[in-house]
């Protein structure tokens, strides 16, 4: 034991407890919808917001004093062992991470490759001593000043070589510790102006670029699923994974809607002008949907605050989405989540966690019980009942001419029906 956490309990589910450190509604084996909740929401913690994260913002550096901050193989090992213990007592079943997260950056690519491989036999040593695993991996190929021009999208193709080589030793660390899923979140692949920007060769490097990653996951057998994580802008002025239109557009042109699904962001989703759940309806009408990371923005600052979710009616409506979907497959929880920089405490970093977990349990079952109550799909059903009759289903493959002489000569008048938004409103809002 590190003894970081000092002497702070295993969180349970106690509903009436005295103490912080309890779960009150997220009971990882109650059934609902006939699953365990753990296994419906499928927490996972972000390894760079946890444990990589020194507390930052544009006017001021760290506030965090952590025993791992440092640059030694020593200290990203204790720095394991910390998180480790974390998803020990809150008792999660998935972790998430970036290369640049775990491991010390070395003085060439060989040296950072031979760093990640030794964190990931750490890994894989301490996973199998704990009950969780990993949800996914990925590489940051932001962070650092190589890829200020873009990674995938770089002009200079030095970058674009570094990022695939850089890719491949991500995607051998997520297969070897079994994650369920490989992530790309874009940040630098976009522009700052177009005056110096190839938006039609930055595309084709794009697209070539995943390509080669759909192929390498067939090529050593990793079973995950391939995310792309949209987000408009931040750091980027413009991205190109803008949303989720935008990366179904993408997929489409290169062929592979069939090889690669969406991890949705709620804070996202909002800096793009839509709502959370928008993203994830419409990702799941197009067979999108993988996983989601949730976290929210604060709604006056406008831009990605990653704050742990605070608002059950806001996540009910988007477990209302996944379960309406299936449910997550591969995909889960993951809380891309950071304490804001005043929270010094290590019981800060367990209740920040605890917290998100009780709201997004209270969601999913307020959503879980309107769906099996089916009034809202019931509603939803009776609204375009019109189209179950046979000569209405016939107008999608007719022509306009016939239409027009059906419309003629029935004597056609539609009259308009109410959209009973309000009672809707109320029906949803008896359940959360
Ligand atoms: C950035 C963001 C990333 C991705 C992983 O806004 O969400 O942390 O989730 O690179
Ligand atoms: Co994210």
């Amino acid at each position: 034991m590190t003894g970081f956490f000092r002497d702070i309990p295993k969180l349970t589910y106690q509903p009436d407890a005295d103490s912080d450190f309890a779960f009150r509604h997220y009971d990882p084996d109650e059934i609902v919808m006939g699953k365990r909740l753990e296994d419906h929401l499928r927490f996972a913690v972000a390894y760079w917001h946890s444990f990589a994260w020194e507390g930052g913002d544009p006017f001021g550096g760290r506030t965090f004093d952590r025993p791992w901050f440092g640059s030694e193989m020593e200290k990203a090992k204790l720095k394991a062992d910390v998180a480790f213990e974390m998803f020990d007592l809150l008792g999660v079943p998935f972790f998430c991470f970036h290369d640049a997260d775990v491991r010390p950056e070395g003085a060439d690519f060989a040296e950072t490759t031979r760093n990640l491989e030794e964190i990931t036999d750490y890994f894989a040593q301490k996973m199998e001593g704990s009950k969780t695993r990993l949800l996914w991996g990925t590489a940051n190929l932001f962070t650092h000043r190589r890829f200020m021009s873009g990674a995938a999208t770089n002009p200079d193709p030095e970058v674009f070589a570094w990022s695939a080589a850089t890719v491949k030793t991500c995607m051998d660390a997520t297969h070897r510790l079994g994650g369920e899923n490989y992530v790309l979140w874009g940040g630098r692949e976009g522009y700052e102006t177009l005056l110096n920007t190839d938006l039609s060769r930055e595309a084709e490097q794009a697209g070539a670029f995943l390509s080669m990653v759909v192929d390498y996951k067939h090529k050593i057998g990793f079973k995950g699923t391939i995310l792309i994580e949209p987000k408009p802008q931040e750091p980027s002025k413009h991205q190109y994974d803008y949303d989720v239109a935008t990366v179904y557009g993408f997929l489409k042109r290169f062929g592979l809607e069939n090889e690669v699904k969406l991890n949705i962001e709620q804070g996202h989703a909002i800096l793009a002008g839509h709502s959370f759940e928008h993203e994830l309806a419409l990702a799941a009408s197009l067979g999108l949907l993988g996983s989601i990371d949730m976290n929210r923005n604060d709604y006056q600052s406008g831009w990605d605050t990653d704050q742990f979710p605070d608002n059950v009616p806001e996540v009910a409506r988007a477990y209302y989405e996944v379960l309406k979907a299936g449910g997550f497959t591969t995909g889960g929880t993951n809380f891309d989540a950071k304490l804001r920089r005043q929270s010094l405490d290590p019981e800060d970093l367990i209740l920040g966690h605890a917290g998100a977990m009780d709201v997004c349990a209270r969601g999913l079952k307020a959503a879980a019980a309107l769906l099996e109550d089916g009034a809202l799909e019931a509603r939803r059903a009776e609204r375009y009942a019109g189209w179950n009759r046979p000569e209405n289903k016939a107008l999608l493959t007719s022509d306009l001419a016939s239409i027009e002489a059906r419309v003629r000569d029935g004597g056609l008048n539609p009259e308009p029906r109410s959209g009973r938004q309000e009672r809707l409103e109320n029906l949803w809002n008896r359940y959360v």
